[in-house]
């Protein structure tokens, strides 16, 4: 079993449902899946836009799930997800109905064409890190960075936990 974390955010509504809404949706549609144990879900916190400013807050949150399913099926499926929930893909960085990013795969270090693992920008983002706090707080990265201490570097990106 592979022990994973991932990222899920949202900033826009889908046919009525609303962020938080959507994050309730896809976890759970993941914890339905056969191959997949979700284990414990983060608090939500409300953050302010990183990327193009004109976009609403977003809610944000982690999970730890346990899969026996390859980092890239994982993917194939979040982003099944992603988009049965209304995500279109415009703008990077852009407002979004559903954002889920694999963090960590069972400490790997994965660079492909379709997956960097650690996520490559998880080190430098609050609405990443504080929920990962949540789940596990002496967590250390593979590369040896504690996440306590990376957190402490951005106070300043406006989190606030719902
Ligand atoms: N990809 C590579 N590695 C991964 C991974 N570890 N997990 C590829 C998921 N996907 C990964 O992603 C683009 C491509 O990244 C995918 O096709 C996949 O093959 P995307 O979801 O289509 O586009 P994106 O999310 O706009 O791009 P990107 O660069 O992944 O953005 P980020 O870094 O995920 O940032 N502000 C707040 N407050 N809260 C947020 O949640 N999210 C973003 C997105 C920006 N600002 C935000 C938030
Ligand atoms: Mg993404």
């Amino acid at each position: 079993m592979a022990d994973v974390y991932i990222g899920l955010g949202s900033n826009l509504e889908d046919r009525g449902t609303g962020p938080a809404g959507q994050l309730d949706r896809a976890l759970k549609t993941i914890s339905e899946h056969p191959m997949i144990n979700l284990m414990a879900v983060s608090q939500r916190y409300q953050t302010r836009a990183i990327g193009p400013e004109n976009q609403p807050d977003y809610i944000n949150a982690a999970a730890r799930l346990d899969t026996d399913m390859s980092a890239l099926d994982l993917l194939d499926y979040l982003q099944h997800i992603e988009h049965e929930q209304g995500r279109v893909r415009t703008i990077r960085w852009g407002a979004r109905t559903l954002d889920l990013d694999i963090l960590l795969y069972d400490r790997q270090t994965i660079k492909s064409e379709r997956l960097t693992v650690p996520h490559p920008r998880m080190h430098e983002r609050a609405f990443v890190l504080a929920p990962l706090s949540d789940l596990q707080p002496n967590m250390v990265l593979p590369n040896g960075e504690n996440i306590l201490n990376l957190l402490a570097n951005c106070s300043d990106q406006g989190i606030v936990k719902l």
